[in-house]
């Protein structure tokens, strides 16, 4: 039977999938496990709650700061269910980076967990914000929620690039779903799959891949509120975990722990592997040393995939056939990849060329930006994503980025440029400049070199950074310089930055 044409285009159907597993385990939090059919009745709850009076948010900002577990999910579809756009916020931002999400997003709507209230308590009073915590319920329950189209905006995250602020990226609830079912049926996830969520709910990674996928496919996704090597190790000896994705400095604090384990315990760790299904590694280059160390751990041999916050994934090792350890791998089902000159031309097939890419899963806009949004394509209709890569025998292997100022942490995404801008603001910085350098834990490390008007304490002004932007992103180490290296035109050169701290 062919089913009606509305079908096809009602929003992300999370719900019409969890509707199919009902009874089974979604979620695995504190110990306590929750349905999909709790997911189900919940959001709905919650999506009344957030309607209020009205019939649809019509698109309307919903930021949330939410724990990652059973609430962080239901605010998510509750959110989408009332038709309005998810924006999740980090849970380590000071309120500065919150306020900017904000205010960017206009959102009048906040959720939040009961921790994390009294942050917004008095700004909410101040801007109008209708401040909600997860365990609100409706006063009244109404009989129907509105009908979702799926070319509507779902979701915004922020991300960090070449500009000095992050931009918001919106993805439709057709992007959405694309996202998700290419990777189901690439990674053959099913409703046997157990998998654990240790990343961060304010990007991709974690939204798309680990929850996204997992409940997408009718599996269980245990989450754990914070990383820890050694929680993380102690959950994959219990045997109930066949699924996990990570970052590589995820799997190279993975191997540090395995370092301080007995034989005994090795041997265990080993048997408890061989119950998995698939590992995942991704969101920054692994080093081959690390696929390499985890392949004798565990006896996998790490997926390594390619994706951007603006695409979701696109570029995959295959689940069955080679993984080529330093290659990202081939196309994903539905997305086209390309790669092109410095004049936009499909690159020679033994030339580097920027990454460009075509497909459902590619985002909308960046929010309210609609100049970047139109740089960030070829006019016909490419996304630019500002990677190079090679194709290598039929495999695609990053080479770099075009831009020096976009540094990848542990499998952050980072602006050297807005990291730059705040530096600025301190009374006591002339200059600086910030670059990253590799670093064998975190990928590339974080590090600023300053010029100074007057005597700067570093541990102060490290501390001081810290209330101005997430830990994540501020510099590890500060150099402090008479001056920057400049090129006859006067631009700093962050090649010779770098320099400075080897
Ligand atoms: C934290 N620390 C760092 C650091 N981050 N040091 C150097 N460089 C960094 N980048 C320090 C902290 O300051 C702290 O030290 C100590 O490490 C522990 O901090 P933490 O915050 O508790 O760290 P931890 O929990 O261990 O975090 C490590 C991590 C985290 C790897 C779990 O970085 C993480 O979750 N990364 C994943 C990010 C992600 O999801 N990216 C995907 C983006 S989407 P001190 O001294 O302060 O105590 C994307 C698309 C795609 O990229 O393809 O997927
Ligand atoms: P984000 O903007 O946080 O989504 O980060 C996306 C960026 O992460 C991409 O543009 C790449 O630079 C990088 N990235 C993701 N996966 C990989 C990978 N497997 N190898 C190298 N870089 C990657």
């Amino acid at each position: 039977m062919v089913a009606p044409d509305y079908f096809y285009k009602t929003m992300y159907k999370c719900v019409e999938q969890a509707e199919k597993f009902s009874e089974k385990t979604a979620i695995i939090f504190d110990e306590k496990s929750y349905t999909y059919q709790m997911l189900i009745d919940s959001s709905a709850s919650m999506a009344y709650h957030l309607l209020d009076v009205r019939n649809d948010l019509q698109e309307e900002r919903v930021a949330y700061m939410v724990d990652p577990g059973f609430d962080y999910v239901k605010v998510q579809w509750a959110i989408w269910r009332a038709g309005g756009v998810a924006v999740p916020l980090c849970l380590t931002y000071p309120f500065p980076s919150l306020q900017y999400v904000l205010e960017d997003t206009e959102a009048k709507i906040v959720v939040v967990s009961p921790q994390y209230k009294s942050m917004f308590e008095e700004y909410a009073v101040q801007h109008g914000i209708r401040l909600i915590e997860t365990h609100e319920s409706p006063s009244t329950i109404k009989n129907n929620l509105p009908i979702v189209s799926d070319d509507r905006r779902a979701m915004i995250l922020y991300t960090s690039g070449t500009t000095s602020l992050p931009k918001g990226v919106v993805t439709t609830h057709e992007n959405i779903q694309t996202q998700v079912s290419t990777l189901i049926e690439a990674w053959q996830w099913t409703s046997a799959d157990s998998t654990i969520c240790v990343l961060p709910l304010h990007h991709v990674h974690g939204i798309i891949n680990v929850i996204g996928c997992s409940l997408y496919a009718g599996a269980t996704c245990e989450f754990m509120s914070s990383f820890s090597a050694e929680v993380l190790f102690s959950r994959f000896l219990s045997g109930a975990i066949n699924v996990f994705m990570a970052v590589p400095t995820i799997y190279f604090k993975l191997i540090s722990h395995w370092e301080t384990l007995n034989d005994q315990q090795k041997a265990e760790a080993k048997d408890a592997f061989q119950q998995f299904r698939l590992m995942v590694c991704g969101s920054a280059a692994l080093p081959v040393s690390i696929l390499e160390k985890w392949e004798v751990i565990s006896g996998h041999t790490l997926l390594e995939r390619y994706g951007m916050t603006e695409i979701g994934m696109a570029i995959s090792n295959p689940y069955i056939g080679q993984r080529r350890a330093g290659h990202v791998g081939i196309a994903l089902p539905g997305v086209s990849v390309r790669l092109v000159d410095e004049k936009n031309q499909s690159a020679a097939s033994d030339q580097p060329g920027e990454i460009q890419i075509k497909g459902k899963n590619v985002f909308l806009e960046y929010w309210k930006r609609a100049d970047a949004t139109k740089e960030s394509f070829t006019e016909d209709g490419w996304f630019k994503t500002g990677d190079v890569a090679l194709l290598d025998e039929g495999y695609y292997r990053i080479l770099g980025r075009n831009s020096v100022d976009i540094i990848k942490s542990g499998g952050y995404k980072i602006s050297a440029l807005e990291i730059e801008e705040v530096l600025r603001t301190y009374a006591a910085i002339a200059d600086c400049a910030v670059v990253g350098i590799d670093n064998d834990e975190w990928g590339e490390l974080v590090v600023a070199a300053i010029v100074i008007k007057e005597h700067v304490d570093t541990s102060e002004l490290n501390m001081w950074m810290r209330t101005q932007m997430a830990a994540y992103k501020t510099p590890r180490v500060y150099k402090i310089v008479d001056e920057l290296p400049r090129n006859a035109m006067g631009k700093v050169v962050k090649n010779d930055v770098k320099k400075l701290f080897i």
